[in-house]
């Protein structure tokens, strides 16, 4: 008794999965119901992702959980689906990698320069977000027929129960909130002219998102009602709730396609020094700001492992853990990576390019880009604190990077500071204590943490103290 299941379905930019989390008073468990790849597709307009084989997979994965008491889901941001009137999908969403965005923001500034947008909503500058799609889309016929937009995991829950919203944490990347009213911010839209109109209306997390509809019973074989649950649906929100930490005085690194390294607060910090550093306030659980900045992150070495035709990141990491430490390092920030294709050849272009030595074997340009990753971690810590003026002791990683114990260790060493590695599922873990606390789980963000801290499995990473290499390397790259 007193024992309730939770299926997540998180939704990462390369697989999909859905997790069953088992939570009682003392115990938290999650195990793995159903994985799946996410594979981006190029068509002649562009990159798009397979929406349709990401509902079959959650469908997969609902079937393979079984019975459970709620379903949440999380995904990554920014990206949507348009309906026609009768709600039905109208093309595949584009994928933000791709080209559509390029060069649109300039125009955006133009009508509301980029100081003031980031006063109103403040939202970093990055190419995708969803007002500069929208913008890019403006003259889109399919945009012309579109009377409802949904974000990806909101437009998941429509299809599982017919029910549309647009939950908060996510609404936030739409760059359309205002971080201070928590709601939509009308000023901005009206003068870009965006219709707020085509949202559906806001939904916090831990609200009701209706039920399994009939037919979705019937696929999955679960018996009704199933109710779903508005979770922190950007997957960050999920991730950042699940950092383990205890107190105030912490940065966290979640760590995956992406890094988004950062604090969190309870207001957000709006300074024209923050918009400088391009630091971001999206909006989290209880009333929170996830104050941070995009890092390349994983994608860098993802990347390379396509070029290289070479899925054992094992093997990678015991090639780059002998090779020589931070002999070249390159802006993980850059946005000359966020298209796919040819990054060995990209890595190695940036190290010519800031005067350094060029990392050619598989392990060199391995250890380049964990090297870099490291730098990147320790300037957004860094950078995160001094801007909000908010010290911390400690540094969380969740998510995939936890498996990289290189990474971990390196990131410590950068920072300076203890590294604790928490859950690698962090986002479905997450996804599952918010709908708990929906369906009875008591408490506050702080007691979800201290339920975490009692019942997984951290590793600590303590600093080597070679700051002074760290920051010579941090030099080299400021000094192009
Ligand atoms: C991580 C993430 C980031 C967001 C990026 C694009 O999965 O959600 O937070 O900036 O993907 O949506």
């Amino acid at each position: 008794a007193g024992v309730k299941s939770y299926a997540a379905v998180d939704l990462g930019a390369s697989s999909g999965r859905v997790m069953v989390g088992s939570l009682g008073p003392d115990s938290v468990e999650l195990t793995e119901a159903h994985r799946f790849p996410n594979r981006p597709v190029r068509v002649p307009e562009g990159l798009r992702w397979d929406v349709l084989a990401l509902y079959g997979g959650v469908l997969d994965g609902l079937r393979a959980a079984g019975q459970v008491d709620s379903v949440g889901i999380d995904s990554w941001a920014v990206d949507y689906g348009l309906l026609d009137a009768d709600g039905a999908l109208l093309g595949n969403p584009v994928h933000y990698r791709d080209a559509r965005t390029e060069g649109v923001a300039e125009k955006v500034w133009a009508t509301v320069p980029a100081e003031e947008l980031y006063a109103a909503t403040g939202i970093q500058y990055a190419p995708f977000n969803t007002l500069y799609q929208l913008t890019a889309a403006r003259a889109s016929k399919q945009l012309s027929y579109a009377e409802r937009l949904l974000l990806i995991p909101d437009l998941l829950t429509y299809w599982l129960t017919g029910e549309q919203g647009t939950e908060l944490t996510n609404a936030s990347t739409t760059q359309l909130i205002d971080p201070r009213t928590r709601t939509w911010s009308h000023g901005v839209a009206e003068r870009l002219g965006i219709d707020l109109g085509l949202f559906a209306p806001l939904r916090q997390p831990g609200d009701p998102a209706g039920v399994l509809r009939p037919e979705v019973l019937e696929e999955t074989g679960l018996t009704g009602p199933v109710p779903v649950t508005a979770v922190g649906s950007h997957d960050t929100a999920s991730a950042v709730a699940a950092v383990p930490a205890a107190g105030e005085r912490f940065a966290y690194i979640c760590t995956g396609t992406w890094s988004l390294a950062g604090l969190e607060l309870t207001a957000p910090v709006l300074t024209e020094e923050s918009r400088a550093a391009n630091f971001t306030n999206e909006l989290g659980l209880d009333g929170t700001v996830r104050y941070l900045r995009n890092i390349m992150g994983l994608w860098l070495l993802q990347e390379c492992q396509r070029a290289w035709d070479e899925p054992d990141l094992g093997l990678l990491l015991r090639e780059a853990g002998t090779a020589p430490a931070l002999r070249s390092v390159v802006d993980a920030g850059d946005e000359a990576f966020l298209a796919p294709g040819r990054m060995p050849e990209r890595i190695a272009a940036a190290c010519r390019a800031s005067g350094q030595p060029v990392p050619s074997s598989r392990g060199e340009i391995t250890r380049c880009i964990l090297d870099s990753l490291a730098l990147a971690h320790r300037r957004a810590v860094a950078d995160a604190q001094r801007l909000a003026d908010h010290p911390v002791d400690v540094v969380y990683i969740v998510g995939g990077g936890t498996r990289n114990a290189l990474l971990c260790q390196l990131t410590a060493d950068a920072c300076g500071l203890p590294v604790v590695a928490g859950a690698t599922e962090a986002a479905a873990l997450g996804n599952v204590l918010v709908q708990a606390r929906a369906h009875g789980l008591a408490g506050d963000l702080a007691a979800m943490r201290r339920l975490l801290t009692r019942t997984q499995p951290l590793t600590r990473y303590a600093p080597r103290g070679d700051e002074a290499r760290w920051r010579a390397a941090e030099a080299r790259l400021a000094a192009r």
